[in-house]
């Protein structure tokens, strides 16, 4: 892998591997990526409390998957729809976790995040639902280019926008884990990798503090 961007001005911690992953590889992930949907559909999270969709759809693989629906967001050993545990972790996803993330605990979570349509975005957001402070979230962006937003610690923090195109590997650790975030914007057509066009999202996540750490 080339060295990271850090963006100037942007809350430490956050690195940016652009096109860590070759256009073959991207494609073998696609795969398993449809593999791992039609094993565990895609479905369609609603906020808490107002119950009013997400613009995404989402689904997840490793032992804990992200669900958000009226009671609440949580991470969970089952699929909200089907009952059903989530499908394992691609090889390939375990690999680029060690390699970007430098942690030496697995992953407990692969969160997929579809974005169908141009209209589709994320609000921003903090990641706080994971339990150990000291793991990083690794994320990789396939398909179609987006508009991903940073900002800092608080709401009203200043934020940097940079895009994401396919391919492209995004490491959260330090101050940036807890940073506030977000997706403004997807360009469509910007990419043929996602079959039905849009783009694909993954973020690997550690969700409970490692037994034996020292973490
Ligand atoms: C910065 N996903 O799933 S990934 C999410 O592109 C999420 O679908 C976005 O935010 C997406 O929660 C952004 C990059 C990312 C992931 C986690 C972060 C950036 C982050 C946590 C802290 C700061
Ligand atoms: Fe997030």
């Amino acid at each position: 892998m080339q060295d990271p961007i850090e963006l100037t001005g942007a809350i430490d911690g956050f690195r940016l591997f652009k096109s860590a992953l070759e256009p073959a590889a991207q494609h073998a992930l696609i795969g398993e990526i449809q593999t791992i949907i039609a094993d565990a559909p895609l479905f369609q999270p609603v906020m808490p409390r107002s119950g009013k969709p997400f613009s995404v759809r989402m689904t997840n693989a490793g032992p804990l998957g992200w669900v958000s629906d009226r009671d609440g967001y949580r991470y969970q050993a089952h699929h909200p729809d089907t009952g059903a545990g989530w499908p394992a972790i691609p090889g390939a996803l375990l690999s680029l976790w060690f390699e970007a993330g430098g942690y030496p605990h697995p992953p407990e979570c692969c969160l997929i995040n579809l974005y169908a349509t141009p209209r589709a975005r994320m609000g921003l957001h903090v990641d706080s639902d994971e339990d150990d402070p000291k793991a990083p979230i690794v994320s990789l962006s396939l398909g179609d280019s987006a508009l991903f937003r940073l900002g800092g610690r608080h709401r009203s923090d200043p934020t940097r926008s940079v895009t994401l195109i396919s391919g492209d590997v995004v490491v959260m650790g330090g101050p940036a884990r807890h940073a506030y975030h977000g997706i403004d914007r997807i360009t469509p057509e910007t990419s043929t990798l996602v079959p039905d066009g849009g783009r694909i999202n993954v973020t690997l996540r550690r969700v409970t503090r490692p037994r034996d750490a020292g973490a």
